[in-house]
């Protein structure tokens, strides 16, 4: 992304670097490495005065905004409460729109302060906010988010002694040998690729399983804190022929969206309603 001073560009092997308009290096800033199992997806982006990344990924998700002159880091967020996602954060009245795994927030663009958040979305989202007005659109979709009745899965501490042969507290992959669901999905299930299940990736797995894919119209005001039962705030969701990776397009009071295979919808962005 650019602005009058010049080009900022972000590198998942290397971090954010600045060069002016004719190519001289500016600043740089190394960040990483990553833990995201499918690369970095987000870009920078340009936000009161300084360029903001969002680093979520599979452990330690966090978000930073550096000063966009120097390069320093003018503030930082951890987001523990996230895992991988790969969207790009969109700007509304000066709030930072963020989609990630199960939670749409919102953190001040000048402070890094949460503002706002509502829960119970599906986790590894692509795409990029729409704003509009009062009212901010985001959308979530992966493979294990389409059931309409979501999955309820045992706690950690009741599947634990059913698996953990040598008693270490936690599952290695020989351990769930006999078990096909639980020896294919190993590898995405363990976040820090550390070789064990513990609770931490159980609870990422039974918060993957319990959620649905959403498209979401939010109209925060200047509400603060957990939306996600406000009886305003959330407008509508919607939960069907949502895209995997293309954002939404509002134009002219329609809302588009085109899935994978070829399905294009269209539906009226005030009630969510689909109109084909
Ligand atoms: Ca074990
Ligand atoms: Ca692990």
């Amino acid at each position: 992304m650019a602005d009058a001073d010049g080009v900022y560009v972000f590198f998942g092997d290397y971090g954010l670097i600045a060069y002016s308009h004719s190519g001289k290096e500016r600043w740089r800033h190394p960040l990483g490495p990553f833990n995201n199992v499918n690369g970095h997806g987000s870009s920078p982006m340009l936000a009161g005065g300084r360029v903001v990344m969002l680093c979520d990924q599979d452990s330690n998700s966090y978000m930073l905004a550096v000063d966009r002159r120097t390069g320093k880091t003018a503030w930082k967020v951890e987001r523990p409460e996230v895992v991988r996602s790969y969207t790009t954060p969109s700007v509304w009245r000066g709030q930072l729109i963020v989609p990630g795994s199960y939670y749409l927030t919102s953190y001040s663009a000048v402070t890094g302060e949460k503002l706002w958040w509502i829960g119970g979305m599906s986790w590894q989202p692509k795409s990029t906010p729409i704003v509009d007005g009062d009212t901010v659109y985001a959308h979530w979709r992966e493979g294990g988010g389409e059931a309409e009745v979501p999955t309820v899965t045992p706690e950690f501490s009741e599947v634990l002694p059913k698996f953990d042969a040598d008693k270490d507290g936690r599952v290695s992959k020989p351990e769930v040998a006999q078990d096909t669901p639980m020896t294919c999905g190993f590898e995405n299930n363990d976040l820090a690729s550390d070789g064990f299940l513990d609770q931490r990736d159980w609870d990422n797995y039974r918060s993957r399983r319990a959620s649905r894919n959403t498209l979401l119209a939010v109209r925060p005001g200047d509400l603060r804190g957990d939306l996600t039962s406000h009886p305003t705030a959330v407008q509508w969701r919607m939960q069907k022929f949502l895209p995997n990776v293309p954002s939404p397009l509002l134009y002219d009071g329609v809302m588009y969206l085109v899935k994978d295979g070829g399905i294009l919808t269209t539906l009226d962005p005030k009630t969510g309603a689909i109109h084909k």
